[in-house]
């Protein structure tokens, strides 16, 4: 592990992959743990470059690989295209580091089970960023449907974006040999899946989707365009686009519960708009992530906008509260909250020991559910998911 600290403790050592915008967030993230930001490997040496001075790396590698080797690191966070996050992974596992790797853990069921089996073998901790749990008021929300509320008779909402909406927008996620046959459902439609079924502790069994290809042609960027990331320029060559624009799914829970989902990324004037809807027994629960900071209780007597104040709030949301009410906690908070307590498993030696820390076995949930989505929008029918018996948690031994 890491090197000492005044107070004993050990700063644990951070290596990131990656320095899109979410390697910047994870930096950001992990810095804030008290973690050291010991390395980062980009796309490419100037890349590279340019990340480590802006994130304050204390040096650079020249590739993930020789970062993984370098014995210099605790933990990898991997933040590259979807393509190499299943050999990234499996490397850092098999050299004794944990893992907080990026959704879609991996662009197939079968890879995504082995990174779970890799888990189960050496006990590491290996967590995904399904970070929009750690709202405080998703934790309200989830506590509300664990008792108050009743169960859930309804879910729907959706999860729209709009910075793939013409074809002068291109990232590589758009290409399937990068990004994986899914694209918008697996990008995006996974976290809002993951979040639906951490709040109602239920679980998608069977769907119906239909995928849809708005912009059949874009101006091809390369690997030049990260996400969200304006296009300087016009010059690029047409090609045609194998992934999807839109994903529509109606979806049948374990528990019976009807629900549907309109994921887009074409949805102009929506930026990150995740919402939920969860008709409960004696009330409806709504949540937009862009308006993070409250929970619409609906009611047929008076409703009410909940604002987050901790003085109000179940101490399972309390727990994630940072700041004073009024004074707004956002996503950066959001992403901090899942890094300290990722890195809290690994100070235990456990993610069980961590409520609601979406792990790897959470990552091959969300490839199985993208799975079935692709399964019934070929083949036009009902598809179920592929619970399969999901991989024994991770041990709680101590890690060496
Ligand atoms: C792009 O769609 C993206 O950065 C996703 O990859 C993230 O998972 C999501 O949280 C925000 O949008």
């Amino acid at each position: 592990m890491g090197v000492a600290r005044g107070s004993g403790e050990t700063a644990l050592r951070v290596g990131i992959v990656g320095a899109g915008f979410i390697g910047d967030v994870h930096a950001r993230a992990a810095r804030r743990t008290g973690a050291r930001v010991v390395g980062i490997v980009a796309s490419t040496p100037e890349r590279t470059e340019e990340a480590a001075a802006r994130v304050g790396a204390e040096r650079t590698f020249r590739d993930g690989l020789e970062l993984i080797a370098s014995g210099e690191v605790d933990v990898v966070h991997i933040c590259t295209p979807n393509d190499l996050h299943h050999p990234l992974a499996e490397a850092a596992l098999a050299s004794g580091k944990h893992v907080v790797c990026e959704k879609p853990l991996a662009v197939s069921v079968a890879d995504a089970r082995a990174l779970c089996a890799a888990v189960d073998a050496t006990g590491l901790v290996a967590a995904v960023p399904f970070v929009y749990r750690f709202y405080p008021m998703v934790r309200e929300a989830r506590a509300r449907l664990a008792t108050p509320v009743g169960p859930a008779r309804l879910i729907h909402g959706s999860y729209l974006q709009d910075w793939l909406s013409t074809e002068q927008d291109d990232n590589w996620r758009v290409d399937s040999s990068r990004g994986g046959p899914s694209r918008a459902f697996a990008d995006i439609g996974s976290h809002w899946c993951d979040l639906v079924e951490f709040v109602t502790g239920d679980r998608i069994a069977s769907v119906c989707a239909e995928l849809i290809t708005a912009l059949p042609e874009r101006l091809s960027a390369g690997d030049g365009l990260h996400a969200f990331e304006p296009r300087a320029t016009s010059e690029g060559s047409v090609r045609s686009v194998d992934t999807e624009d839109v994903a529509l799914v109606m979806f049948r829970t374990a528990r019976g519960v009807t629900g549907s989902l309109v994921v887009s990324q074409i949805s102009s004037g929506h930026k990150n708009q995740l919402r939920f809807e969860i008709a409960a027994a004696d009330a409806t629960l709504a949540f937009d992530q862009e308006q993070p900071d409250v929970l619409w209780v609906g009611r047929r007597g008076p409703s009410e906008l909940l604002a987050r104040d901790m003085a109000h709030l179940d101490a399972a949301a309390a727990a994630y509260v940072t700041l004073p009410p009024g004074h707004p906690q956002g996503y950066q908070d959001c992403f901090d909250a899942f890094v300290a307590d990722a890195h809290r498993a690994i100070a235990l030696g456990s993610t069980a020991a961590v409520d609601g820390l979406p792990t790897f076995v959470d990552g091959l949930r969300a490839v199985q559910i993208t799975d079935a989505v692709l399964r019934s929008a070929e083949a036009h029918r009902w598809v179920d998911v592929e619970l399969g018996e999901a991989p024994a948690a991770a041990r709680t031994e101590r890690v060496s």
